[in-house]
């Protein structure tokens, strides 16, 4: 990777990183309604699909991707603020302030929808992918899901769909060490996601997801292959939340202690920006500029008006595509 390819990425981390811990302090402030599952710590993953994923393509996020789904909105509309304006219930958000966390999806970005329902889009990502291998398009379909996700049956259904009608999906299996307080080696018979997927005899990486460049090299990898006709690809990502899903979550300390201290995936990265030359001040000015910009979307999403209530019901339905034929 080049140093130009490494010092946009560590932007884009800072970028998610701004965005999580601002969108934090609203919450707590008790300005943000509803529920809130930030990726911090997790941010080489996202920022290393975010990367690779075109307009074109379809991206389901799970309950932890605000920064991806900011990403692609700032990358492919430059207009992220609107990813913040619908976390803070308003009009001028992707989903006019109805979707929320959990809830909000933008096609025009590849943004294909978050669901609170967990990895229910293992089902739907197979006709995204099917729709584009039809129509003979080098797009990717993409899930990302989380290690607990891997439980649900559809989780199987997918892999196995995808196999057999090779199928241009991604499934990015965000493995942070937990379902809630369940640890992965006790929810699942295997500690690595990844050996579920060669059952399926689906192409596969398991990837150090704090590692910004193994992370943005091996999604190239597979969104290459993908995109020539290879068939699903499987990355694992071996990472860990700073959060937890409730305050009552159990995590024992010298764990929180490394990952928060030895393996934050921002400070990896700054350390090798360091050995390539990048001065202290050039990081700081990074870190500046992302801040000063999560704070004008957070200006812009308080700034912005509540949904209209006579609006309650528009774009509820899709019309006449829904009704009986
Ligand atoms: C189908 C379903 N079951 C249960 C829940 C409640 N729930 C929300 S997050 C979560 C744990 C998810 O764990 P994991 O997939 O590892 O994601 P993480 O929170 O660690 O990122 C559960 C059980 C849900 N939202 N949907
Ligand atoms: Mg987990």
């Amino acid at each position: 990777m080049d140093t130009s390819t490494l010092k946009g990425l560590y932007r884009d981390m800072w970028l998610i990183r701004a965005f999580e811990q601002g969108l934090e302090r609203e919450f707590e402030q008790g300005n943000v309604p509803g529920m809130l599952h930030t990726g911090l710590g997790q941010e080489a993953t996202q920022a290393a699909l975010a990367a690779h994923l075109e307009a074109t393509d379809a991206f389901f996020p799970d309950h932890r991707c605000h920064g991806i789904n900011a990403l692609a909105q700032h990358r492919h509309g430059g207009n992220g603020e609107r990813i913040m304006a619908e976390l803070f219930g308003r009009a001028t958000g992707v989903c006019s302030g109805k979707g929320g966390s959990l809830h909000s999806a933008d096609p025009t970005v590849g943004n294909f929808g978050d669901n609170a329902v967990e990895g229910s889009y293992m089902a739907t990502v197979l006709g995204v992918a099917l729709a584009a291998k039809m129509r003979g398009e080098p797009n990717v379909a993409c899930a990302i899901i989380g290690d607990g996700t891997v439980g649900r049956g559809e989780f199987h259904e997918s892999l196995n769909m995808a196999a057999i009608w090779d199928l241009p999906v991604l499934y990015a299996c965000v493995n942070n060490g937990y379902a809630i307080s369940m640890p992965v080696g006790e929810g699942h018979a295997t500690a690595d996601i990844v050996e579920l997927a060669k059952g399926y005899g689906i192409a596969n990486q398991q990837v150090d997801g704090n590692d910004i460049v193994e992370a943005w090299t091996a999604v190239g990898d597979a969104v290459g292959r993908i995109r020539s006709g290879e068939g699903p690809y499987f990355l694992e990502f071996k990472t860990w939340r700073w959060q937890g899903i409730f305050a009552g979550e159990f995590r024992p300390e010298a764990e929180v202690k490394y990952w928060r201290e030895e393996r934050d995936p921002i400070m990896l990265a700054a350390e090798a920006l360091a050995k390539r030359g990048a001065t202290p001040a050039e990081l700081d000015a990074i870190e500046a500029e992302t801040r000063d910009l999560i704070e004008e979307w957070i200006s812009f999403a308080k700034d912005s008006p509540a949904p209209d209530p006579a609006k309650a019901t528009a774009d509820v339905y899709a019309g006449w595509e829904v009704a009986a034929r």
